[in-house]
């Protein structure tokens, strides 16, 4: 017998992908629900070679259903992940609204997946910010390895991490451009056509962006609270695929050879890093794919045990919902959670 699975956001930019990779993984699903807005309630999305119908989440009861997936915004996770948590269904949300709350385990299963046993606390588990996730699939096996003492991150962020609205100013700031029409910033604070923003997110009261504190404590969360991190997220006119520069410095030594290798043995990893033109991965290229790509890695002698990398991932996938459903397989796979439909049986 299998699951029943709601998808909460289900006609947004995640909520599409959820729905794509239950599908194309052959999640253990007797019933998959497309939840949104009642706006959206009514809405033809497809699912495998399915279509499904789009209920308003307002008036559905989640007493039947056993896993919900949550891409729906931090206010909506804040009010409802509680109240349908309550049902007995466990919530893994997508969301900021849970992450940095103790009781709540925030994970990516290739470097965290033990911690998983805490949503028993709160019925809830969050999934990281999309620069985080893709950052610790690629810091786990050289923190094991070497030690990370500090990180310099710097983030070139895909427009879709904004949600379709932003998808659509790209397009259309690119086309006005082409026909000369006026460009009149609307999601963006700038211009994002042919430029890029140094700007994701609200500013905090210490200048960074609420984009890069992320970075720092989902970092500090998943892999260890003492290394130390610092962050500069950036906007560029990409639709798909976050990119990151990763300075790092190790308590110990660790040659560029030495680290692919351990990358290339990683999990959910994959090392493009020729030493030659193209030799090396671009997110135009990783739009679609799972894996998280590692690229450009060599020595900064700059420091002692310093090292550099560039990480390439689909911030809609392993960013968001592969690593969703990732999280939603760990329960099914260690049997933490059984199907209701089995028990009521
Ligand atoms: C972006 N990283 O690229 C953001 C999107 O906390 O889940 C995801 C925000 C979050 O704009």
């Amino acid at each position: 017998m299998g699951y029943k699975v709601a998808i909460a956001g289900a006609t947004g930019n995640v909520g599409a992908e959820m729905l794509d990779i239950l599908a194309e993984r052959g999640f253990p699903a007797d019933e998959v629900i497309a939840l949104a807005s009642r706006r959206s309630q009514g809405k033809e999305i497809s699912f495998g070679d399915k279509t499904l119908k789009v209920q308003a989440m307002e008036n559905f009861d989640f007493s039947s259903v056993d896993i919900c997936l949550m891409s729906a915004g931090g206010s909506i996770a804040k009010e409802w992940a509680p109240k349908i948590a309550a049902k007995g269904c466990v919530v893994i949300d997508n969301s900021s609204a849970w992450r940095y709350d103790a009781d709540v385990p925030l994970i990516v299963p290739e470097v965290n997946a033990d911690d998983i046993v805490d949503f028993k606390k709160k019925n809830i588990i969050a999934n990281p910010n999309c620069s985080t996730a893709q950052l610790v699939v690629a810091l786990k096996p050289i923190h094991e390895k070497a030690g990370i003492k500090r990180l310099v991150v710097s983030t070139y962020q895909s427009v879709s991490g904004g949600g379709k609205e932003a998808m659509d100013e790209l397009f259309n700031q690119t086309r006005a451009v082409f026909v000369n029409d006026p460009i009149e910033p609307q999601k963006f604070t700038k211009r994002i056509a042919f430029n890029v923003i140094p700007h994701i997110d609200e500013f905090m009261e210490d200048g960074y962006t609420k984009e890069e504190w992320k970075v720092l404590a989902e970092t500090k969360k998943m892999l260890d609270p003492t290394i130390k991190v610092t962050c500069t997220a950036v906007r560029v006119p990409v639709f798909v695929g976050h990119s990151e520069s990763v300075n790092m410095e190790l308590e110990n030594p660790l040659s560029p050879e030495e680290a692919q290798d351990l990358l290339r043995e990683a999990p959910g990893i994959l090392v493009v890093d020729k030493r030659e033109d193209g030799g090396y991965v671009t997110p135009y290229e990783c739009a679609g794919e799972d894996a998280t790509y590692v690229s450009r890695i060599r020595e900064d002698a700059t420091v002692e045990n310093g090292l550099n990398m560039w990480v390439v991932s689909d911030n809609l996938r392993k960013g968001a919902a592969l690593n969703t459903v990732q999280i939603a397989e760990v329960l099914v796979n260690r049997g933490l959670i059984k199907p209701k439909a089995e028990a009521a049986a």
